[in-house]
């Protein structure tokens, strides 16, 4: 029969499916209509956003990799002496592994990801790769994550990579924050990646590429509807839209409805008028100062901002 620890999985799967298929009815009910981001992302959706980081007109990976190399020393110094390394949502390895050879002395790394699978696999190359280094997966929704559950005492360095902050509104960011400022504790240090305000010529390219691989990125909410809910999106009559909302700093994307139609989720009919949006996604962008008084204001205070020399994408390093 099954192991227990395959049911927890299998059970972890249905409650996540569940919990997809409410914010899909609800979603497709309100005006606007709208679909939290963080259901972009099953095993499709991952491996798409994977090859997002790969394209030449997506440039925050490269370039907040880059700022990871040349700036890591000077990181580890002002960071202090960590023991411990708190990640939310497990980034790309690369990027981690560059902050974990930066911070020599580093005894714990606790990655905190909903993606069990990935989370055990990351874990066992890098103690392979680090003597001397613990690694404590937390498997969860890091922005719902209230305590480290097991984690050893010492100072702690919190990493949220990728901008992956953007995707939350200015109040959700700050919301984070603060909850961040508990989990951590006193005198932490918290390092965060954010993606700045720029031209429109370089922002957009970045979220509507010309090869359609962050299209199909957006796509894929229709497609795993249609995999998950039993719906029967027609997902070519259905376009990806980036638009910069100026006043409130953020690329949002939308999946517009090419034709007047009606769609079904689990039994459930949705009318669609030509031209009418589903809203997926939220990007925010900000200045160093925006960031740094968005901080300030959520129980941290700003240590040191890096920035390309292009200025494309910062690093902010906070103590609380
Ligand atoms: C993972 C939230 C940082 O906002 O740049 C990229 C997601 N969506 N292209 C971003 C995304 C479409 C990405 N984050």
């Amino acid at each position: 029969g099954r192991t227990s620890a395959s049911s927890a999985k299998s059970t972890r799967r249905e409650a996540e499916t569940a919990e997809f298929a409410q914010a899909v009815l609800a979603g497709l009910a309100r005006r606007p209509r709208s679909i939290p981001s963080r259901f972009l992302y099953d095993a499709v959706g991952s491996a798409l956003f994977e090859d997002i980081t790969r394209l030449k007109e997506y440039y925050p990976t490269r370039t907040e990799t880059a700022l990871l190399e040349t700036y890591g020393a000077a990181i580890a110094r002002l960071a202090g002496d960590v023991d411990i390394l708190v990640e939310f949502g497990s980034g790309s390895s690369r990027k981690t592994r560059l902050l974990i050879d930066a911070l020599d002395g580093l005894d714990t790394y606790i990655p905190i990801d909903v993606s069990e699978s990935f989370l055990t696999e990351a874990a066992r190359r890098l103690e392979a790769e680090h003597d001397g280094l613990t690694v404590k997966p937390l498997v969860g929704d890091f922005t719902r994550t209230r305590h480290l559950a097991g984690a050893p005492r010492g100072q702690k360095l919190g990493f949220f990579s990728g901008s992956t902050i953007g995707n939350l509104t200015h109040e959700e960011a700050r919301d984070f924050l603060v909850n961040a400022a508990h989990l951590l504790g006193r005198n932490s240090a918290f390092l965060i990646g954010v993606d700045l305000k720029k031209s429109l010529d370089i922002l957009l390219p970045a979220y509507d590429d010309d090869d359609g691989v962050t299209a199909s990125f957006s796509l894929n909410m229709l497609a795993r509807i249609n995999r998950e809910l039993d719906g029967d999106f027609d997902i070519g009559s259905f376009a990806h839209r980036a638009v910069y909302n100026d006043a409130k700093g953020r690329i949002e994307i939308y999946l517009e409805s090419l034709t007047e139609q009606t769609v079904q989720v689990r039994a459930r009919r949705f009318s669609f008028d030509k031209g009418e949006r589903i809203h997926t996604e939220n990007s925010h962008k900000y200045s160093v100062p925006e960031f740094q008084a968005l901080a300030s204001s959520s129980g941290w205070r700003p240590v040191e901002a890096w920035t390309d020399d292009d200025r494309l994408f910062s690093l902010h390093l906070l103590r609380c």
